[in-house]
This record gives C-alpha cells, sequence and structure tokens, in this order.
C-alpha cells in the first residue's frame, strides 16, 4: 500500500485543485488522468483506505458519495444521459491512490463495463 496520500493534501487545500463540491463529508474535484468527458472524484474528507477499511459508521459518508454523485452529473448534464460510478480495491481492480474514492464518468456512451 502507498503511504503518499495527494488526496488528503487536495481536501486541506495544501495542493491547488478546482474543488467541485466540499462539505462536511466530502470532497469533489476532476481526476487529474480523465478517461471520460466528465471525470470526477469523489472522496471520503477523512481516510478510508479501501471498501475493506469501512466500518457500519462511515454508512453517512459512503451514502454521502453516490448523494454528491448524482449532484455532479446534474450539474454536467449527463445524468439523464447516464453514467457509471466505479469504486476499485486492491491491487486486481487498479487502485492506484488508498484514500477511498469514486470516479464518476460520462459524457459519452462507456461500453460495456467488463471487455
Ligand atoms: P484509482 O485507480 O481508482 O485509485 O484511481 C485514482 C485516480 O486518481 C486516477 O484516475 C488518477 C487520479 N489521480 C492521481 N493523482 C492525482 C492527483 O494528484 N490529482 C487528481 N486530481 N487526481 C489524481
Amino acid at each position: 500500500m502507498k503511504k503518499d496520500n495527494i488526496f488528503m493534501n487536495i481536501i486541506h487545500k495544501k495542493v491547488k485543485t478546482d474543488i467541485l463540491y466540499q462539505d462536511e463529508l466530502v470532497t469533489a474535484f476532476y481526476d487529474l488522468k480523465p478517461q471520460a468527458p466528465v471525470h470526477v472524484l469523489i472522496v471520503p474528507n477523512i481516510l478510508i483506505p479501501t471498501v475493506n477499511h469501512a466500518k457500519t459508521h462511515d454508512e453517512i459518508i459512503l451514502g454521502r458519495l453516490f448523494i454528491v454523485a448524482a449532484k455532479i452529473a446534474e450539474q454536467k448534464n449527463i445524468h439523464s444521459s447516464g453514467y457509471r460510478l466505479i469504486v476499485n480495491c486492491n491491487d486486481h481492480s487498479g487502485q492506484e491512490i488508498y484514500h477511498l474514492h469514486m470516479h464518476l464518468l460520462g459524457g459519452k456512451p462507456l461500453g460495456p463495463l467488463l471487455q
């Protein structure tokens, strides 16, 4: 597991990043390496490294990720055309940053998930 946590620096505004949304639980910002016309990351403000680390008391935070994803999809005008939400966990998924995050992808047909 990598020790660096760039997302914590973004949340605490220690690095310059356009924050699309922030509240007491989650923060949303553009992915550095976009895979679609809209590619936003929504992350908990506290460190939960992976889904495996999530506890019952984190349910509100995890639920907020979905609520904020839908809000941003509406703002970006992709809520009707559709979008994909992805959460990677550990090596086989390709998780790169060990600070749980939800990818919001859309703005074009994304194709089948598994090929
Ligand atoms: P994952 O593979 O699920 O861990 O996705 C991590 C994503 O984080 C990947 O799509 C690229 C993005 N990313 C990595 N470093 C940075 C960064 O410094 N800033 C931003 N905005 N995104 C980053």
